[in-house]
């Protein structure tokens, strides 16, 4: 096996936190080239550029949630929502983790369309964590805002990731959500930081944001405590029916440098390329992978929208000369 990283490099920069809005915006602005030429390079520092990460996810609880995040199929504000399902039995749980590990995934991402979790439903959900830890996979939830006694319970059940996105800039975040504030979702970050669990966060693309909102977001996220091990990218995805459904689509160059910055600005998390992957052909990918996204969610369907067929990612991943982490998601198809 060729290992294509230089992690002995001297390339390998501490990780800071302290980046300025001028620095950030600088980086963002870059001409083309250079920006994906410095971006390369970090990522070769820190991982192996042919190497991609892989998650699977699962709505374990969908529809009728109580934020009204314009983006979002799940709001029960919108017309047209994502019919409102209790939540899922452990077996069907298990059933998916068990399938999702099968075909390769390395880690399981329960989602569920809270604003938060009440206790009751949050022991049925550490169920469903230790029980799918016990598969082999890394566990991953994203359920909306925590407490710190939750967020402890949850780490003690087993729990490795914690997804819970700030989407955007702080100024622009109103425009977006209403019903909860940008500090409201930073608190939930450091409360489950502080248990001990890893930290998945992101933001949205293309919602009508300025690139000075992209900016903000990005150096929000450097500049936290400790930069999310996890940061998805997510291009939003228009669903008919939500406030956004009409959003002017971003073009693929301003996408990918957004990817690129991330990726210079924490160079050591996995940045992956989220939801959005069903409309990007497999030029775009090339160009997010190049830019250093080394993660992906893989199965047919996200939480409620769809996501590539499994086999058309591995026959990109095979044109692409790349390989998931693990071995048991090389190309068998
Ligand atoms: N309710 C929890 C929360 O909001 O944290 C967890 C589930 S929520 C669906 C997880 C993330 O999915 C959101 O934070 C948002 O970044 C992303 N998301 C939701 N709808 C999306 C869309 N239409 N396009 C792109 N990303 C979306
Ligand atoms: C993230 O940043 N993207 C994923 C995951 N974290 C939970 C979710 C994308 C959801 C897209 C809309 C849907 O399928 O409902
Ligand atoms: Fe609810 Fe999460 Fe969707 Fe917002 S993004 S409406 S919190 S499920």
């Amino acid at each position: 096996m060729n290992d294509y990283s230089l992690s002995s490099s001297p390339h390998k920069t501490p990780l800071r936190h302290d980046w300025s809005r001028d620095e950030v915006a600088a980086l963002l602005a870059l001409p083309f080239p250079e920006l994906i030429y410095r971006a390369q390079t970090v990522h070769r520092a820190y991982f192996d550029p042919t190497k991609i990460q892989i998650s699977t996810l699962l709505s374990i609880k969908s529809g009728g949630c109580p934020e009204d995040c314009a983006y979002c199929p799940q709001s029960a504000h919108h017309e047209k929502s994502v019919t409102r399902e209790a939540l899922l039995p452990l077996e069907t749980v298990l059933r998916e983790a068990k399938a999702a590990k099968d075909s390769g995934a390395e880690r399981f991402c329960m989602g569920a369309a809270w604003k938060k979790p009440k206790d009751r439903d949050l022991d049925a959900v550490c169920e469903m964590v230790s029980a799918v830890k016990t598969l082999g996979l890394e566990t991953c939830l994203t359920i909306g805002m925590l407490t710190p006694e939750q967020s402890a319970r949850l780490k003690e059940a087993g729990l490795d990731y914690y997804n819970h996105n700030l989407d955007t800039s702080e100024e622009f975040y109103g425009s977006i959500i209403s019903t909860r504030t940008y500090q409201d979702r930073l608190d939930t970050l450091s409360n489950v930081r502080d248990a001990g669990i890893h930290v998945c966060c992101g933001g949205i693309i293309g919602m009508g944001e300025t690139d000075s909102d992209r900016v903000g977001l990005l150096m929000t996220l450097a500049n936290l405590p400790k930069h999310p091990e996890s940061v998805p990218i997510n291009l939003l995805v228009r669903v008919e029916g939500t406030p956004l459904q009409d959003a002017k689509p971003i073009d693929m160059i301003t996408f990918t440098r957004v990817i690129a910055t991330a990726r210079i600005l924490m160079p050591a998390s996995h940045v992956r390329l989220a939801a959005g992957r069903e409309t990007m052909s497999e030029s775009d990918h090339a160009l997010c992978f190049l830019a250093g996204a080394n993660s992906i969610f893989w199965g047919e369907k996200l939480l409620t929208t769809p996501n590539p067929v499994k086999n058309k990612d591995q026959r990109l991943l095979d044109l692409l000369g790349m390989t998931a982490t693990l071995p048991s998601c090389s190309s068998q198809g």
